[in-house]
């Protein structure tokens, strides 16, 4: 079916707002050194300039108007231009715009979300949350755990246990640390990282790691068992934590088989290692749940919070301490000489209080559970049929599809055609923001999204992948 009849083409509007995109460029590539970026390169092609956003939808400078299925960048999962969250913050600026957690010293929205994202944090058999630990991002947050894990060992007198073990083609921030526990091989040739005593297994990925013909869930148990191998290889006495995306973002959302996380598990207990789950992408309803350890079942002693926590209105990040290396912390004592001049803000702390009471009121986290996720998947499975698709998945409201050059052998293209760059080009042309991971190309729409917004934003993936499939036959470098 042509789906570029179902839709309006990209929605050139409000031309009259549009500024003076060439001048705001210039002063970009003179000044701002963005993120992970060819500085050199930008220089020559210049940034999209983004002015406004509102619901689902943001606007560049020249005054198109963009489906934002990425959030922002994973985080916007109220949606744009909630004048709630803007209330919040201007209330707390005028209240109190920043004071300190450091001695002996607090402040009401931090102490107030504190004790609200402990009950939203599902117990699991012995293992609950009371404290939080706040930072300002999700690279901070792991940076902390990194110190605090190797804290609760000291305190026990295990000082030995200094291992953590992650996964290649993980995202765990950038930072010295957080770089470090991430597996993504570029970064880690930049700057000799890893640091010290972290070290890798390889991801739980079916299609790019199961052998042949082997079901997902024989091989989502072999897969966990690499942990156990790699504990064996350390030794059980040095390894202090295991840490997991409960499904893998950046690494091009990388969904496990269900017998991986119950596996791990199994694996963390036996040896007594604690056990890290970083949900900075995952938490409050991007899965379905507030935290998405309760999805695939697993009991995390420390959850690594972010991005959607403020709907990325505003900085936030943190660790959710459970009660097992809590109460080492606490009744063992003395000083954890470590936080953050920001640990506690209190307008971040405001912001990010409106934003649960609001996804709580509409229910997103359920929605999109029982809803908005069902529906996106079934659409995902259709996709399949998608000459250029070799495989299409989702879990709550992250969704990943193959670009593939022949189905029936499944050979890839080659990385030198950058297929995925292509077609993501095609998106930005036809007003959509969907991000490519190589050939995978991912979304993590706001969980606002209706199911009409859904039918929207696929007839433009259709569109986009339509185009990239006529670029390519054309080219001759289709089967
Ligand atoms: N953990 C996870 C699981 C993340 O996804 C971080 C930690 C670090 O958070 P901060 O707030 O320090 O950025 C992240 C961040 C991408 C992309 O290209 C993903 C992230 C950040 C930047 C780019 O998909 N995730």
């Amino acid at each position: 079916m042509n789906t570029s009849t179902l839709i309006a083409p990209p929605a050139v509007v409000r031309r009259a707002e549009a500024q003076d995109t060439h001048a705001i460029q210039a002063l970009d590539s003179a000044h701002f050194i963005h993120p992970f970026t060819d500085h050199g390169d930008l220089a020559t092609r210049g940034s999209r300039v983004i002015t406004r956003a509102d619901g689902i939808y943001v606007w560049d400078s020249e005054g198109h108007q963009i489906l934002d299925a990425m959030s922002g960048l994973w985080c916007v999962n109220a949606g744009y231009g909630r004048k709630e969250l803007a209330d919040a913050a201007y209330q707390q600026l005028m209240t109190l715009p920043f004071y300190n957690s450091f001695f002996q010293t607090t402040n009401v929205p931090a102490v107030q979300l504190a004790a609200k994202l402990a009950s939203l944090a599902p117990q699991v058999g012995d293992r609950s949350f009371k404290h939080v630990f706040f930072s300002s991002s999700g690279s901070e947050s792991n940076d902390t755990n990194v110190r605090m894990v190797r804290r609760y060992w000291d305190l026990l007198g295990q000082p030995e246990r200094k291992v953590i073990i992650s996964r290649h083609n993980a995202y765990h921030g950038s930072t010295m640390a957080g770089a470090s526990l991430g597996g993504m091989s570029g970064m880690h040739a930049q700057g000799d990282l890893p640091i010290p005593n972290i070290t890798h297994i390889e991801q739980p990925h079916h299609w790019d790691n199961a052998l042949p013909g082997e079901s997902r869930a024989d091989f989502g148990l072999r897969a966990a068992g690499w942990l156990e191998e790699k504990i064996l290889a350390i030794g059980p006495e040095k390894v202090a934590a295991f840490i997991g995306e409960p499904v893998q973002g950046a690494g091009g959302v990388i969904i496990p088989p269900e017998t991986y996380w119950p596996e791990i598990q199994r694996i963390v207990d036996k040896y007594g290692i604690l056990l890290i789950s970083d949900e900075v992408i995952c938490a409050f309803g991007r899965l379905g749940h507030w935290f998405a350890y309760e999805k695939f079942g697993y009991k995390p002693d420390l959850v690594t919070f972010a991005k959607g926590v403020t709907s990325g209105y505003i900085p936030l990040g943190g660790v959710m301490v459970g009660n097992r290396v809590a109460d080492v912390l606490i009744e063992q004592g003395g000083e954890f000489n470590h936080g953050y001049t920001y640990s506690g803000h209190p307008v971040a702390c405001a912001v990010a209080l409106a934003n649960l009471n609001l996804m709580e009121k509409e229910d997103l986290p359920r929605r999109v559970r029982e809803d908005t996720g069902p529906y996106l998947a079934q659409q995902f499975e259709a996709l399949k049929a998608h000459p250029l698709v070799g495989d299409a998945e989702t879990c709550g409201f992250v969704g990943g599809l193959v670009l593939i050059k022949n189905k029936a052998t499944r050979a890839m293209f080659d990385p030198d055609l950058g297929v995925g760059m292509r077609c993501r080009a095609h998106c930005f042309k036809n007003g959509l923001i969907m991000r490519a991971v190589g050939d995978r190309m991912i979304i993590s729409p706001p969980l606002i999204m209706t199911r009409e917004q859904i039918d929207d934003m696929m007839a433009l993936i259709r569109l986009c992948l339509d185009a990239t499939w006529a670029d390519l036959q054309e080219a001759g470098h289709c089967a």
